[in-house]
This record gives C-alpha cells, structure tokens and sequence, in this order.
C-alpha cells in the first residue's frame, strides 16, 4: 500500500507507525505544494499589470488566508504531538530490558561495521584501544574472562527474529551513521559515545526474499553519513533468522572460536 512512497519493505516492529507518519507529512506537504501552486497561478492572473495599473498598499483582507493559516497550523501541531513526539519517546525512552533484549555492540570505523556479541555469559569482555590491530578491530582482551566467549564479526549481523535487539553503537574513528532501512532504523555513532537504539525484527531474511521474489535479497548496514573516502563501500549484511537458524549460528561460531 505504501510502494507509491518508494519505501523499502518493511521488517520490524515499529516500521508501521514511523510509515504512517511518513504517509500523513507526505500528504500534508502534497496538498501544501499545490495549494501553494494555485494560488501562485491564481495570483498572476488576478494582480495582473494590465487590470492593476496601480499598486494597492493596503494588502489581502478576508477571512480565508487566515482559516487556511490557522488550518495548516493545526494540520503540523496533530502530526508533532499526535505522531512525532511520541513516535520518539518510545524509541528513545521505552527500551527492553537487558536480560529480556539480545544485546550486540556495533562499533563503525572507516570503512567497515564491527560487531560485538558478548556470548552465552551475557558479558561484553574488556575492551582497550591498545589492542587493537588488524586481526582484533575491537581491541578484544581475550584475557578477560568475560572476552572467552565472546564473538565478533566485521560487517555481518546475525539477529533473531521477533525479539527485542539492543545495539550498543559506537565509532572508533570519526561519526557513522547506522542505518537499516528495512528496520526503520537510523542513528548516528559519535565518538566517545555509546548510544543504544532499539527494534523488533519481524521478518527473516529467508521469508523477505519469498516476499521480494528476490533470492539474493539481504538486509543491508549502510553507513548514512558521508565519513570519508571510502565511505561508498562501508556498509555490512544483516541476517535476521529463525531462533533455531540463529542458534546454530551461534553454535558455528563458538566451535570457530574454540578451534583458534
Ligand atoms: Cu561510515
């Protein structure tokens, strides 16, 4: 219903009420431009040099300018305190808590995105700049206990499906932007700051290519704020999967783990 706004498919829980919003501010400013274009029109004929030979000072009266003023004036107030205002409370205010959300960090650097999962103890192991190299982006201490079981990854986002996912967003270089469309989700990372964002993924890869009739079609990080050169190429996969699928995943990877 909302392809005629070229929106990408949408898959997590909150892309229906950040469309509507879409929808209703794309309506408004629709019955806006041509409003606005009529009127143009309408005030070349009328004010025209040849029936106006001389310029009136005393400008508009009457009571339309006014009512369609005031009218377009309520339109904007609905959208800011009926949708906007508490679109972002629940986005910035109403997060999961972290024993029911899975909890990930993303950490941007030029060029790539570097994930974070802190394992089956649930704990995110140290982490110190001095560590960091080429084979450990993150500056993992693996010494840490809490570091044993950790899992990372350079731009690939495994998430299960239908579950509360906390990312953890940081950058170790200048700002990025996360972005997943699909999610509706965009936020910058800053240096120096952690800052959490929150969504509910609601389809899985494997369903959306069914849907999109597209076998290849992935889930896409792209990084949305211009950083750089290179900036073109930074971007990372996300793979939304069943719990099973993604279990299994997980199981793959510690077994990778174990065998460094
Ligand atoms: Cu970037």
């Amino acid at each position: 219903m909302l392809n005629y706004l070229g929106l990408p498919a949408a898959a997590s829980a909150h892309a229906g009420d950040i469309d509507q919003m879409l929808v209703l501010v794309h309506w408004l400013m629709g019955v806006l431009f041509v409003g606005w274009g009529l009127f143009f029109v309408y005030v070349l004929v009328r004010f025209r040099r040849g029936s106006n030979p001389k310029a009136s000072y005393t400008g508009a009266k009457g009571k339309i300018s006014k009512g369609t003023e005031v009218g377009v004036a309520i339109a904007e107030i609905v959208l800011l305190v009926g949708y906007a205002i508490p679109a972002w409370a629940t986005r910035v205010k109403l997060f999961p808590p972290e024993n029911e959300a899975m909890v990930v960090r993303v950490v941007g650097e030029q060029f790539a995105w570097n994930v974070h999962y802190p394992g089956r103890d649930r704990r995110f192991g140290r982490t110190d700049i001095k560590l960091v190299s080429a084979d450990n982006p993150l500056g993992l201490d693996r010494t840490d206990p809490n570091a044993k079981d950790d899992i990372t990854t350079i731009n690939q986002l495994n998430l299960p499906v239908g579950r509360p996912i906390l990312v953890h967003l940081s950058t170790k270089d200048v700002i990025h932007s996360f972005g997943l469309y699909e999610m509706r989700v965009k936020q910058d990372a800053i240096p120096g700051m952690d800052i959490p964002v929150w969504f509910v993924p609601t389809v899985t890869t494997d369903e959306m290519r069914q849907r999109l009739n597209k076998p290849d079609f992935e889930y896409e990080i792209t990084c949305s704020q211009l950083c750089g050169l290179g900036h073109f190429r930074m971007r990372g996969f996300v793979t939304i999967q069943s719990q099973n699928d993604f279990e299994k995943w997980l199981a793959e990877q510690e077994k990778e783990l174990k065998g460094n």
